[in-house]
């Protein structure tokens, strides 16, 4: 799954993105968050709102690609 997320600015930003879609139910990998071009690509079978709600519970805005 592809994420388009919105808001990062820095790796710390990265890091809270990549710890809060580790810990979604169904995620069994965050495969890469990248910064430039706000692309996150986990692989798994989460439901896509759980992993949108953990973007945003961190202060990012997020939606599937
Ligand atoms: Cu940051």
């Amino acid at each position: 799954m592809k994420l388009n997320i919105q808001g990062m600015s820095c790796q710390h930003c990265v890091a809270a993105v990549r710890e809060a879609l580790t810990d979604v139910d169904g995620v069994t990998q965050v495969i890469n968050v990248d910064l430039s071009s706000g692309v996150a690509e986990i692989e798994g079978n989460p439901e896509p709102a759980a992993v949108v709600a953990a973007v945003e519970a961190e202060g990012y805005t997020a939606s599937v690609a």
